[in-house]
């Protein structure tokens, strides 16, 4: 079994719980915020049947979108304590997946 974690923008994460369930998968969501944009974003935890994995890729890669993002933060850090402190466009991508084994999985 593996545990998929999936990191996604809030404006796909309805239309991706629906598809992931009408596929008779389970799916928890959790609530998120990017540590970069310091912006809500969704997490989700689907534990499937190694089988089942790419199915779940598939549908992600479907219905999640990459977008660009202009931020409203005022000053955005980067590397070596530089700040740059105007509104920028950032492409979010659609969508960050992890995909770890499984050791044990009970439901009681
Ligand atoms: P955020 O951390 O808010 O990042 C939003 C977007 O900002 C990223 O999109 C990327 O385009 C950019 N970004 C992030 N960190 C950056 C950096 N140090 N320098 C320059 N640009 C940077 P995505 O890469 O598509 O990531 C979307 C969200 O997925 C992230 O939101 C974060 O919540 C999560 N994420 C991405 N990679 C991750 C990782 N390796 N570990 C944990 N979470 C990750």
């Amino acid at each position: 079994m593996k545990l998929v974690i999936a990191i996604t923008q809030d404006e796909d994460t309805a239309n991706l719980v629906t598809k992931l369930t009408e596929e008779g998968l389970r799916v928890t969501k959790l609530a998120s915020t990017g540590g970069f944009l310091k912006s809500g974003n969704t997490t989700l935890l689907i534990g499937v049947d190694d089988e089942k994995v790419e199915k779940v890729v598939d549908v992600i890669e479907k219905v999640c979108k990459a977008r660009d993002v202009t931020t409203a933060a005022p000053s955005v850090p980067m590397i070596e304590d530089s700040y740059i402190s105007y509104p920028y466009n950032i492409k979010v991508g659609g969508a960050t997946v992890f995909i770890l084994d499984v050791d044990r999985y009970e439901r009681i």
